[in-house]
C-alpha cells in the first residue's frame, strides 16, 4: 500500500484523488461528475447502495418534516452526505465495529438495523433502545456493532482506536470505522487518536466527512493545511482524498483501506470531501452563514443524482425500475413511521433502566 503523500506537492487540479488514480481521472468529466462507474463492483451492490442512500434521502426530508410539526424534537440528517456514509458502510464487514459520529443513521441501516428499531429511538417510544434516556438521532446497536452516537465532538475518535487495537491484541481482524466531520479535527482527541493509532498500528479507519462546516464554522476556519487528508503524514499513516459526493470512489478507498487494516498494515484517514446541503441540525438556520447561491452549486453536485446518471448511463437501472424503487422506499418509510408514532411513551420507571444498579434515595417512589 502507499504511503500517506503530501498533497501540498499535487498540482490544484489533481488534489481529489481516490485509491486508483488513472480510474479516478478517467471518471472525471471537468464538470465534476462521473460518467464511468467501476467496473468491479456488482451491479447488486451498486443498488443496493442507491437504495439506501434514497432511502436516507426521504427519511432525512420526512423527519425534518415531522419535527417542523413538533412530532418529533430533533433531527439530525445527512442530505448531501449520502455517498460519503453510505458508500463507506457499504464497505464494512460483518465483524468490523462502526463509531458513528451523528449523521450516520443511514450507515447503522445499511448494516442490516431495522428502520422500526432506529425510529422507535426517535420518537423516543416504548420500544427505544435507548429507553427515551437520549436526545432523537442518538442511537446505537449492540447487534450491529454500533457504538452509541455521543453529543461531545471528537471522543469517538480515540473508542475507535481503543476497539481495533484490541481486537489486534485478540487476534481477530476486526476493523473500527470511525466517521467524524471537519469541525472534530480541532479537537484534541483527532490528534490523540491519530497518534496512537500510528504508533500502534491499529486497524482503524478514520472517515472525516468534510461538508464544508462545522455548524456555521467553514472548513477553512479549521485549518490551514490543504484539505484534511495531508494531516495523516504527521502521524505517519496513510491518508486520502476522495470525492465523497462520488458513492463508488467512497466504497472503493473504503474497502481498499479496511483491508489493508485488517491485514496488520496499519491505519488510513479519508477525508471525504462533500457538502452539507440541509442546516446543521433542525435547531440551526443557515441562512445567516452561508448564501442560497452556494447551496444551489452544491445540490448541482448531489450524489443521488449523480449516482442514477452513472447507472442510467451504464444501463444498470432505467427510468421505471428507478420509480419502482422510489415508491417501495417511500412505502416502507410511510408504514414504518405510523408504527413508530402509535407506539406508547415509555413507563415511568424506565427512567432509572441501564442508569443505577440500586434506585437511589430521590428517586424512589417516583414510579
Ligand atoms: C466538545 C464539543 N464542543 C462543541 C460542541 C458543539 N457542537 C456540536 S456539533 C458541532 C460542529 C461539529 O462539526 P463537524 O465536526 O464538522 O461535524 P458536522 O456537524 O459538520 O457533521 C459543534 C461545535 C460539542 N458538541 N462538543
Amino acid at each position: 500500500m502507499p504511503r500517506a503523500r503530501h498533497l501540498a506537492s499535487v498540482p490544484a487540479n489533481e488534489r481529489v484523488t481516490s485509491l486508483d488514480e488513472r480510474a479516478w481521472q478517467r471518471r472525471r468529466s471537468p464538470s465534476g461528475q462521473t460518467s464511468e462507474l467501476p467496473t468491479q463492483v456488482p451491479r447488486e451492490l451498486k443498488l443496493r447502495l442507491y437504495r439506501a442512500m434514497l432511502l436516507s434521502r426521504r427519511l432525512d426530508e420526512r423527519l425534518m418534516a415531522l419535527q417542523r410539526q413538533g412530532r418529533i424534537g430533533f433531527h439530525v440528517g445527512h442530505r448531501g452526505e449520502e455517498a460519503a456514509i453510505l458508500g463507506a458502510a457499504a464497505a464494512l464487514r460483518p465483524q468490523d465495529w462502526l463509531v458513528p459520529c451523528y449523521r450516520e443513521f443511514g450507515a447503522l441501516l445499511y448494516r442490516g438495523a431495522p428502520l422500526s428499531a432506529y425510529l422507535d429511538q426517535m420518537f423516543g417510544n416504548d420500544a427505544d433502545p435507548a429507553h427515551g434516556h437520549q436526545m432523537p438521532d442518538h442511537f446505537h446497536s449492540k447487534a450491529h456493532r454500533c457504538l452509541s452516537v455521543s453529543a461531545p465532538i471528537g471522543t469517538q475518535l480515540p473508542h475507535a482506536v481503543g476497539i481495533a487495537y484490541a481486537a489486534r491484541l485478540k487476534g481477530k481482524d476486526d476493523v473500527a470505522l470511525v466517521f467524524f466531520g471537519d469541525g472534530a479535527t480541532s479537537s484534541n482527541d483527532f490528534h490523540a487518536a491519530l497518534n496512537f493509532a500510528g504508533v500502534w498500528r491499529a486497524p482503524v479507519v478514520f472517515a472525516c466527512r468534510n461538508n464544508g462546516y462545522a455548524i456555521s464554522l467553514p472548513a477553512s476556519k479549521q485549518t490551514a493545511s490543504d484539505g484534511f487528508a495531508c494531516k495523516a503524514v504527521a502521524y505517519g499513516i496513510r491518508g486520502e482524498q476522495v470525492d465523497g459526493n462520488d458513492a463508488l470512489a467512497v466504497y472503493r478507498a473504503t474497502r481498499d483501506a479496511l483491508e489493508a487494516a485488517a491485514a496488520g498494515e496499519g491505519p488510513t484517514l479519508l477525508e471525504l470531501v462533500t457538502y452539507r446541503l440541509d442546516a446543521h441540525s433542525s435547531s440551526d438556520d443557515p441562512r445567516f452563514y452561508r448564501s442560497d447561491e452556494e447551496v444551489a452549486a452544491a445540490m448541482a453536485q448531489e450524489p443521488i443524482a449523480r449516482m442514477q446518471r452513472a447507472l442510467f448511463e451504464t444501463g444498470e437501472l432505467d427510468e421505471r425500475a428507478d420509480e419502482a424503487l422510489r415508491n417501495a422506499v417511500e412505502a416502507e418509510i410511510t408504514e414504518a413511521l405510523r408504527v413508530a408514532e402509535e407506539r406508547p411513551k415509555p413507563a415511568l420507571d424506565t427512567l432509572r433502566k441501564d442508569v443505577y444498579a440500586h434506585t437511589p434515595w430521590h428517586l424512589r417512589g417516583t414510579t
